[in-house]
């Protein structure tokens, strides 16, 4: 037994309320060192030692570790509880506050959960984990000809040309409403829009005016049509908010450059010094020196009630269902908090999901976020599906580790792209090859956790790094690759008829060489999948005999005793009951 492995502590991931009246507990472990691991527990007001007891799930597993839990019930939610462990010849550890004991003490110092004070409880969201995510930038999807907007002195660029820093297409509001149409016949149920708001770039990630839609994208009024729109669809709508940093030209920051240090607004701003100067950069900005994106001060309150108002505006104005926030790990958490509570007071079933490229304990406990975009789960992909450069060994314990540091609802929960408006594109990842992007694809729907498309992929388009993956979306479909748009179209589909892929665990079944499965297991429900990523044509052996229904074809599927996979190829089936 490794002892040194073992772990438990009182707070998330590995302890916390699953709802008001659910205590759920996590134990780790070195990977197959036990046989049996029970929970004792108890009224933590109870004198007598009497326990409940309960025997823990191996719920996940990684190279290294096996992670064991169990949901606890009390009538009155205060909990005392210890743990027994057996190895597989039998000898019995016991763990309690203290740590692991060899030989059981005289008193088990047990562990508490004092209370679970209802106010406290996350449960998840239950729309958002069911999902699919669809990301639009504005610009580039659709251009109506029949829009209110005002293009300026702008000077429009072809559409279909290649993106430039500076080029604006001039895609709008009603552009993107005239194409529902084809959203629904994709099938996506999620929207999230890069900013809206007025500002002078293409990307609009430096606010000029919070309270207004850009011109050149449209009106209010063709906003609120939008999201209706949508809704009446069963879209649901994220905006974009920017609270890290406004643009130069916001007013706050325009009455800091005039007034200087007589500014009012000088301590919604970190300043270096006086005078203020754009050229010398003596401010934060987003990353450094971005002139024209100065970092704003969440420590002044009139700073923060101005973001509150705004993110309250807009919900109600025009009835979105949350928000991204952008570069949200520079945002505080005090901050957070107050703008979930503003949030959900404007409409109860609103989430925000961060822009965090790293792991994010902090911000989903259950207080800030609902979600963040998964960086980590796309660059384990292009490492694997796209490059091959990850073992099978490495790529599963990327991903479990990616699971096991959140607690379960958010692992539900979050948003697993393979690419944004930051990053190269996957089919550029792949050097082309479509082949990768549906499988990729096909794992990412078949994953736990929402799937995320962004614009343009299904279609086959290509780009590099920003601005390269920003081009505009093609709406003749002489030039989509079809094939791959109706791919897309069916995997959507697979995904939203399969709540077990919106509920279900995950546990990898094999590994050998290229080739893995693995299970997604609901309420007596099981669906399995089948990955060469190899090139050839690879047999496995089965422990088993398998049938089921392919879940792309509704075929039946029989394996018996192995299974023949072609390269570069998968299989998805739902499983019949077996009977044992
Ligand atoms: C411009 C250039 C880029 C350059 C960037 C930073 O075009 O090539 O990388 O400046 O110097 C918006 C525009 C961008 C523009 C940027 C600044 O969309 O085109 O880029 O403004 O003018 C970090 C942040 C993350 C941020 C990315 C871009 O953590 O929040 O960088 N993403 C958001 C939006 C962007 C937006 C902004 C922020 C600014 O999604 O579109 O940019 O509002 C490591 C780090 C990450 C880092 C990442 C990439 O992984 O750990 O934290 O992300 O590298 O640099």
């Amino acid at each position: 037994i490794n002892i040194h492995a073992l772990h438990h502590q009182t707070t998330i991931p590995y302890a916390y309320a699953k709802d008001k009246d659910h205590l759920y507990v996590r134990l780790r472990t070195a990977r197959d060192d036990f046989s049996e691991i029970k929970v004792y527990y108890r009224d933590r007001y109870l004198t007598k030692n009497i326990f409940k007891i309960r025997s823990m799930k191996k719920s996940y597993r990684d190279i290294h570790f096996d992670y064991y839990d169990a949901v606890l019930d009390l009538p009155r939610n205060r909990y005392a509880y210890y743990f027994l462990l057996r190895d597989h010849e039998g000898k019995v550890l016991y763990m309690d506050e203290r740590g692991v004991w060899e030989k059981r003490p005289r008193v088990l110092r047990h562990y508490a959960f004092p209370y679970i004070a209802e106010e406290d409880v996350y449960e998840g969201e239950d729309w958002l984990k069911k999902s699919v995510c669809y990301q639009i930038f504005p610009d580039r999807f659709h251009r109506s000809e029949n829009a209110e907007v005002v293009i300026g002195e702008k000077k429009l660029s072809p559409w279909g040309d290649t993106p430039t820093t500076r080029s604006h297409f001039g895609g709008n509001i009603k552009g993107i409403t005239e194409k529902i149409p084809y959203l629904s016949e994709l099938g996506i149920t999620l929207l999230y829009f890069t900013p809206l708001f007025e500002s002078t770039s293409n990307h609009k990630y430096n606010t000029k005016d919070y309270y207004k839609i850009d011109p050149s994208f449209g009106t209010l009024e063709e906003t609120k049509e939008l999201v209706a729109k949508c809704h009446e669809k069963g879209i649901r709508v994220v905006f974009d908010a920017v609270f890290n940093h406004t643009g130069h030209d916001f007013f706050a920051f325009e009455d800091v450059l005039k007034h200087q240090e007589e500014s009012r607004y000088k301590d919604w701003y970190h300043l270096d010094s006086f005078p203020v100067s754009k050229e010398k950069v003596n401010y934060y900005t987003f990353a450094n020196y971005i002139a024209y994106m100065p970092k704003i001060n969440l420590k002044n309150l009139a700073a923060r009630q101005y973001l509150l108002d705004v993110a309250r505006y807009w919900i109600e104005e025009t009835g979105i269902d949350g928000y991204r926030l952008d570069v949200c790990d520079e945002l505080s958490h005090s901050f957070l908090k107050d703008l979930r509570k503003v949030v959900k007071e404007t409409k109860k079933d609103a989430v925000i999901i961060g822009e965090i490229m790293h792991e994010a304990e902090d911000f989903l406990e259950g207080s800030e976020l609902d979600s963040i975009m998964n960086y980590p789960f796309r660059h384990a992909m292009i490492d694997t599906f796209a490059r091959g450069e990850l073992s099978l060994e490495e790529f599963f314990q990327v991903l479990i580790h990616n699971q096991t540091i959140y607690r379960e609802e958010i692992t539900h929960q979050m948003l697993n792209l393979l690419g944004s408006h930051d990053t190269p594109r996957f089919l550029t990842e792949t050097r082309g090859s479509r082949v990768k992007l549906m499988l990729a694809t096909a794992f990412q729907f078949l994953y736990k956790g929402v799937p995320y498309v962004y614009y343009g992929d299904e279609i086959g388009i290509s780009g590099g790094m920003d601005p390269l993956c920003r081009r505009t979306m093609s709406w003749d479909r002489e030039d989509w690759d079809m094939e791959l748009f109706r791919f897309f179209q069916e995997t959507i589909r697979m995904r939203k008829e399969n709540d077990v892929l919106s509920e279900g665990d995950f546990q990898v079944e094999m590994i050998s060489g290229k080739v893995f499965s693995f299970s997604r297991n609901h309420n007596g429900k099981r669906i399995l999948a089948f990955f060469n990523l190899d090139n050839r044509l690879r047999e496995i052996e089965l422990k088993e005999k398998l049938t089921g229904t392919d879940l792309y074809t509704g075929e039946n599927v029989v394996l018996d005793g192995s299974i023949k996979m072609k390269g570069l190829s998968f299989l998805a089936m739902e499983e019949k009951t077996r009977e044992r």
